[in-house]
């Protein structure tokens, strides 16, 4: 096997995903370059700072820069592997929208040789990964590709999904049990020698579309989850009982482990994923579309809640309590709070003050509203609605809001005296 320090790997795409995992890999000694289409990011990297906020990417990043390990370009060079992890978001009608993979296989089209591995990592439909042997098979006839005759291919494919928690990538990224799906066994078996040098986590292979349709089911299992959860929380409103109770109590089951509801789910990859199912079958997934549909909704619930609330006080201010897709992180990417605190916005203006922690300045869509501290909210606010757990909310004492109209959507207050609106009746999204 080639030594660490004589691996030259590229990755493609340094978002969320791929700066964690080009950072990660050349701590191992390898050499790395990460290829990014933003000059922004490229700049960002090889002065060692990051364009993201993540746990202790900042350090990592800055040392595997200083030692020379990790470089950034918008150049593809040569290497030995290439990773892809570039987005792949969904278009108007939830259709997968693989443009960006394609376009990074185009890319080290022009640079692979005989021996290279090419590994795909990003959420993708069933199918992608042959989609880019396809696409490789034709920019490159000089080259074997694997599959598509009985000889020794040139190269090996292979997707291999991460599935990693913003908040603990680094950790994740070496700790979890990674799926390695070859287009064929021989593939991967070389992808799997490549994980091995830096996953900790049992790494397991199996085809190509099983791969991919693993890393949906994931995301999917979780949406319908909490789907399962948030209709609770609709239900329990409804009876006049406490959800987060009953859940407490329901999961004191040995076989019951109930989620929790929340405002609705956010981020790219719970709210996106099932769709790519969904598109791919539509009659077999009746139960996967209604869980996207009653998370979607609880969003609009969530709205509708808080702004019977708010009616019922006039003239108080309200503090919205976060903006982030979920505790503890920067990220407001498809993020049901901040939804909830433009519509509370567009409606209330001044009187809506916003209490986020992991935000410097509020975007434009909250124009209206004030960026806040936790202890100006608790002095100013008369109404309270929590949209995110974040730790330090969970941390303000009953004495510093007994006296408060309290929205908690997220069950960070259990001893908080009941003030919640009367249910509004239940309405599926899209
Ligand atoms: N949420 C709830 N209730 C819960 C759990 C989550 O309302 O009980 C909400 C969160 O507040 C958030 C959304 O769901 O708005 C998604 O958060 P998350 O923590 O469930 O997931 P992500 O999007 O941060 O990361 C997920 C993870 N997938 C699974 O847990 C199956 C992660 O492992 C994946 O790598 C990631 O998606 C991805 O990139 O696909």
């Amino acid at each position: 096997m080639v030594s660490n320090t004589d691996l030259n790997v590229a990755v493609l795409g340094l978002g969320y995903i791929g700066l964690p995992t080009a950072a990660v890999i050349a701590r191992t000694g390898v050499k790395v370059l990460g290829i990014d289409v933003s000059d922004h990011v490229v700049e960002t990297v090889n002065s060692g700072k990051v364009h993201i906020e993540e746990v202790d990417l900042d350090g990592l990043v800055s040392g595997v820069v200083a030692r020379g390990n990790l470089r950034a370009s918008t150049e593809i060079q040569p290497a030995d592997v290439f990773v892809i992890a570039v987005p792949t978001p969904f278009a108007e009608d939830h259709r997968p929208n693989v443009g960006y993979v394609l376009k990074a296989a185009t890319t080290i089209a022009a640079v692979l040789k005989p021996g290279d591995t090419v590994i795909l990592e990003s959420t993708s439909p069933v199918g992608t990964t042959e989609q880019v042997r396809d696409l490789l098979a034709e920019l490159r006839p000089d080259l074997k590709l694997p599959g598509r005759s009985s000889e020794t291919a040139d190269v090996a494919i292979a997707y291999c999904p991460e599935r990693v928690l913003p908040g603990r990538i680094l950790v994740e990224l070496i700790d979890n049990d990674r799926v390695i799906g070859g287009i064929t066994p021989r593939c991967a078996r070389k992808a799997l020698s490549f994980y091995r040098r830096f996953v900790r986590g049992a790494c397991v292979t199996t085809s190509c579309r099983a791969a991919e349709m693993t890393k949906l089911t994931e995301n999917a299992f979780r949406d319908v989850n909490i789907a399962f959860a948030n209709e609770l929380s609709l239900v329990a409103d409804t009876m006049g009982v406490d959800v987060w109770e009953v859940i407490r109590l329901a999961n004191r089951h040995p076989r019951v482990n109930i989620l929790s509801p929340g405002p609705g789910v956010g981020g790219h990859c719970i709210a996106v994923d099932p769709w790519f199912l969904v598109s791919a079958a539509p009659d077999q997934t009746p139960l996967i579309r209604t869980a996207r549909q009653v998370n979607d909704g609880k969003v609009a619930h969530t709205i509708a809640q808080a702004t019977a609330l708010i009616d019922a006080h006039p003239g108080v201010p309200v503090a919205c309590m976060g903006l982030a897709f979920k505790a503890n992180i920067d990220d407001f990417r498809e993020s049901p709070a901040l939804k909830v605190a433009e519509a509370l916005t567009a409606r209330f203006g001044a009187r809506i003050r916003i209490v986020e922690p992991y935000a410097d300045a509020l975007p434009p869509s909250l124009a209206a509203a004030t960026l806040i501290d936790l202890d100006d909210a608790i002095e100013s606010c008369g109404i309270m609605i929590v949209l995110v757990d974040h730790e330090l909310f969970k941390s303000v004492p009953l004495d510093e809001r007994a006296d408060k109209v309290v929205y908690d959507t997220r069950g960070i207050w259990p001893d908080q005296p009941v003030a919640m609106p009367r249910a509004h009746p239940v309405r599926l999204a899209g």
